[in-house]
This record gives C-alpha cells, sequence and structure tokens, in this order.
C-alpha cells in the first residue's frame, strides 16, 4: 500500500517508522511512506507556510497555497483512486473498524495539520474525510498520522509475521487483552495463576477468555454491549464477577480510578462524580 504524508515535519515521521515490525515492512516494500513538505513550495524568501487567522484571535493558519501544492505532489506519486484524509480533533473518530476500510484502499494521503489548523477552503477543496485519533488536542497532526499509519499498516498482509498475525486475529474481537506473564515465576513474591502452567490448553484458553471479558466488563462496558456475548460467554464472566467479588477485586483494579463517565464497573465510583 501506498502512503503520501503533507507534513511540515517529515523527519518526525521518517524517524518514528524506522523501527520494529513496521520498519521492516517499509525495508521489504509491504508499505511504502513518502512526505510531502509543504515548505519545499513555499515560494517567498521566508519560505512562509502560516498566516495570521482572518478575524483575529491567537495562533497562526496554514496557508492554502503551499499545503495546495505539497498535496499536487502527493498525488502525483500516488495510484489513483487514493484518499484523501485531513488529521484533526475535529474529525470523526479514527477506529479499528476504520483502519480495517483503508486497507482496501489504493493508497492514503494523509495531511498533517500544525498551528491552529488550515485554511478552511484547502479542507472543502481537497480533503475526502477528516479523522481524529482521540479526544485531547495535540500539537500537530504527525503523531496520528503515525497512530494511523501503524494501525493500517498491521493488517496488510506481508507486515507481520505469522505468529503476530495470529495473534491479532483475536483481538480484532472486541475484547480488552487478557493479562500476560512471562519468568521467573515468582516477583516479589507473587506468583503466575496456576491454569497457566497447567498444560491443559482448552482450561488455558477458557481462562484467557474469561479474563478478557471480564476487562472489559471493568472497564469498558460500552465494548461488550455492542459486541454481545454467547452463552458460554455468559457463564465465564459470571464466574468472573463472583471471583472478582470475593477478592474486592483488588487486583484487577484499573490504576487510574478518577478516570471515566461513571458508566464503568469498577468499584470505586466516589472520583467520578461531576
Ligand atoms: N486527532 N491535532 C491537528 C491542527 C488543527 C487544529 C484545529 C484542525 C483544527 C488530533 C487529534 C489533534 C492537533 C492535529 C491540532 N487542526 N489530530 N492540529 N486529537 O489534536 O487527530
Amino acid at each position: 500500500m501506498h502512503i503520501a504524508v503533507v507534513t511540515l515535519f517529515p523527519s518526525m515521521l521518517r524517524e518514528a517508522l524506522a523501527h520494529g515490525v513496521l520498519g521492516r515492512a517499509l525495508e521489504r516494500g509491504v508499505v511504502k511512506v513518502d512526505c510531502f513538505d509543504p515548505r519545499d513550495h513555499a515560494v517567498d524568501v521566508h519560505r512562509t507556510v502560516d498566516d495570521r487567522p482572518y478575524g483575529g484571535g491567537p495562533g497562526m493558519v496554514l496557508k492554502v497555497e503551499p499545503l495546495r501544492d505539497a498535496l499536487r505532489a502527493a498525488r502525483a506519486a500516488s495510484p489513483s483512486g487514493s484518499r484523501t484524509v485531513y488529521l484533526g480533533a475535529d474529525g470523526v473518530r479514527f477506529d479499528q473498524q476504520r483502519a480495517r476500510e483503508a486497507r482496501g484502499w489504493p493508497g492514503l494521503i494523509l495531511v498533517a495539520g500544525r498551528y491552529e489548523g488550515v485554511d478552511e477552503r484547502f479542507v472543502e477543496r481537497e480533503i475526502d474525510e477528516q479523522w481524529s485519533i482521540g479526544d485531547y488536542v495535540l500539537s500537530g497532526g504527525e503523531l496520528p498520522a503515525l497512530v494511523v499509519i501503524d494501525a493500517i499498516a498491521r493488517l496488510i498482509p506481508g507486515t507481520l509475521g505469522s505468529a503476530e498475525s495470529a495473534v491479532q486475529e483475536s483481538f480484532t474481537d472486541d475484547l480488552l487483552d487478557w493479562p500476560h506473564y512471562t519468568r521467573p515465576a515468582s516477583v516479589d513474591g507473587r506468583g503466575v495463576p496456576e491454569v497457566l502452567s497447567s498444560g491443559d490448553h482448552a482450561a488455558i484458553g477458557r481462562w484467557r477468555l474469561q479474563q478478557s471479558l471480564g476487562r472489559t466488563w471493568l472497564r469498558r462496558p460500552e465494548l461488550l454491549e455492542r459486541r454481545g456475548m454467547s452463552g458460554e460467554e455468559r457463564i465465564l464472566l459470571e464466574e468472573f464477577k463472583r471471583a472478582a467479588a470475593a477478592r474486592r477485586m483488588e487486583d484487577s483494579r484499573v490504576i487510574d480510578e478518577s478516570y471515566g463517565e461513571g458508566e464503568s464497573n469498577e468499584q470505586d465510583h466516589s472520583a467520578t462524580e461531576r
């Protein structure tokens, strides 16, 4: 898949993409990422890419012309049928479902905004979709671009090894991950759940599913609502709830209890009141 990124900080992207599974996928040509810098298309001696906002106020706005010319260069290097996506906090939420959809596109052109944003006329004329990676304010679209590239590239055959791909299948299931352990068997007197050393793979599978269901119920109940459960899963979750109540859920608790909208099933809701 071909991904083009319009960014004022191409080195930020290139550096971050050089590591791990994504770095290898780029080396092997499974995914290609090209950066296009609006500053290379600025025409004045100062290579200006931004200007003051009409209507006044603090901050600067990215000008249309250098952005548009960088985007033209990106389009010329991209397969026909590529879609152009602007990354900004005012977009629709980017999630696993959108990543799956974008995997099938011939190419993806990402525009990373900076400053207070880009001139709206550029967005209206040139942008197919606007995506946000979450409800927080960042300093630019480069980190969101990296998030989007990573999530999509993982879905392209050849990016992950077969072992990693198998793991991925089980986690696109709308459940949170189960807990993982490795050696040593004891850390500060804390052991590993016995079933994991039993060699009983069916029992291990049931325990992991139960942990995933339980954690999702505790931390992201809306995911479980949307997904639904089989009869066997309901039984596993009921058993998890009984065991959790017995243990007062001390070890499955989320660290930051002040976070959340009050809908979670975490025990301590005292800090979530408005
Ligand atoms: N998910 N940012 C874009 C520039 C900007 C400012 C205002 C439009 C309006 C973000 C996010 C994000 C910071 C990228 C501001 N664009 N992008 N940038 N959250 O916060 O994607």
